[in-house]
C-alpha cells in the first residue's frame, strides 16, 4: 500500500459522519488535509483533534450549493497548493415521501448539494489534476443510486447522478493518471437519518435497530484502501453493505 505522506487531500462535508472518518484516517496515513464544512467551530475542533498526526491541516467554509462561493474558495486554496485527493462527500437526504407528496424545497436542497455541489467542487479541482497528470477522486454514492426504494425518489436520483458522474469523470480523464472511484454504501450509522427525518430521533434510530449497520470508519477504511492501491489500479465502483442488509429491501433484524 502506498503511503499518503505529502499528499494533500480535500474532504467535503468533513465535520461529521463519513467525511470526518475519512479525514481521521487520511491524517493517520500522513496526508495533509483541507477540511471543508459549513461550521468553522466544528472544523476547528476537528483540526485540533487531528493535530497529533503532525500533518498540515487547512480549513475552508462554504456552502457547496453556492457556485460562486465554491469557485472563490477553491480558486484561493488551489492557488496556494494543489490537491492530490478529492473526497466528494458533502450531501444529504431529506424526507421519505412519495413524489406526489414531496417537498420541492427539499428536492432542490438535495439536487443542489448532492449533484451540483459535487460538480462545482470537481470543476475546480480537476483541471489542476489533469495539468499535473495525477490525482484521485472518490465520490460518495449510495446503494440508493443503484436501486430505487419507496420514498427514495429524488435522493435516489441524485445518487444515480453521482454514479453517472463518476463514470463520466473516468471517461473524461482517459489518457491521464487521474483515478476516479464511486463508493456506494448501504446503511451507515451517522446523522444521515436524523437529517433525513428532520431531527426525529425516534424515526432515525429505528433505521439502525436490530442489526449492525456499517460505521463511518468502515467507509473510511475502504476509501483508504482505494487511495492506497498501486497507481495502475483504479477501483471505479464499490457497493459496501452491512452483512445484515443485502439490499434496501432485504434486511435481517434480530
Ligand atoms: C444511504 C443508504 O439506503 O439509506 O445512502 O439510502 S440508504
Amino acid at each position: 500500500m502506498k503511503s499518503l505522506t505529502g499528499k494533500r487531500a480535500f474532504v467535503s462535508g468533513a465535520t461529521s459522519g463519513i467525511g470526518e472518518a475519512c479525514a481521521r484516517r487520511l491524517a493517520a496515513a500522513g496526508a495533509d488535509l483541507v477540511l471543508h464544512g459549513r461550521s468553522q467551530e466544528k472544523l476547528d475542533a476537528l483540526k485540533t483533534a487531528l493535530s497529533e498526526h503532525g500533518v498540515t491541516i487547512d480549513t475552508v467554509t462554504f456552502d457547496v450549493r453556492d457556485r460562486h462561493a465554491v469557485e472563490a474558495a477553491m480558486g484561493a486554496l488551489l492557488e496556494e497548493s494543489a490537491v492530490d485527493i478529492l473526497i466528494n462527500n458533502a450531501g444529504l437526504a431529506l424526507g421519505l415521501s412519495p413524489l406526489d407528496e414531496g417537498d420541492a424545497d427539499e428536492w432542490e436542497e438535495m439536487i443542489d448539494a448532492n449533484v451540483k455541489g459535487l460538480l462545482y467542487v470537481s470543476r475546480a479541482v480537476i483541471p489542476q489534476m489533469r495539468r499535473r497528470n495525477g490525482g484521485h477522486i472518490l465520490n460518495i454514492g449510495s446503494i440508493a443510486g443503484k436501486m430505487t426504494y419507496p420514498g427514495g425518489n429524488v435522493y435516489c436520483a441524485t445518487k444515480s447522478a453521482v454514479h453517472a458522474l463518476t463514470e463520466a469523470m473516468n471517461i473524461d480523464l482517459d489518457g491521464t493518471a487521474v483515478r476516479v472511484g464511486n463508493i456506494a454504501p448501504g446503511a451507515v450509522e451517522t446523522n444521515f437519518s436524523a437529517t433525513r427525518f428532520g431531527g426525529d430521533m425516534r424515526r432515525a434510530d429505528a433505521v439502525y435497530e436490530g442489526y449492525e449497520p456499517l460505521h463511518a470508519d468502515d467507509i473510511a477504511d475502504l476509501a483508504l484502501y482505494m487511495l492506497q492501491a498501486p497507481a495502475h489500479v483504479n477501483i471505479q465502483d464499490v457497493l459496501i453493505m452491512p452483512t445484515a442488509q443485502r439490499n434496501p429491501y432485504v434486511l435481517s433484524r434480530d
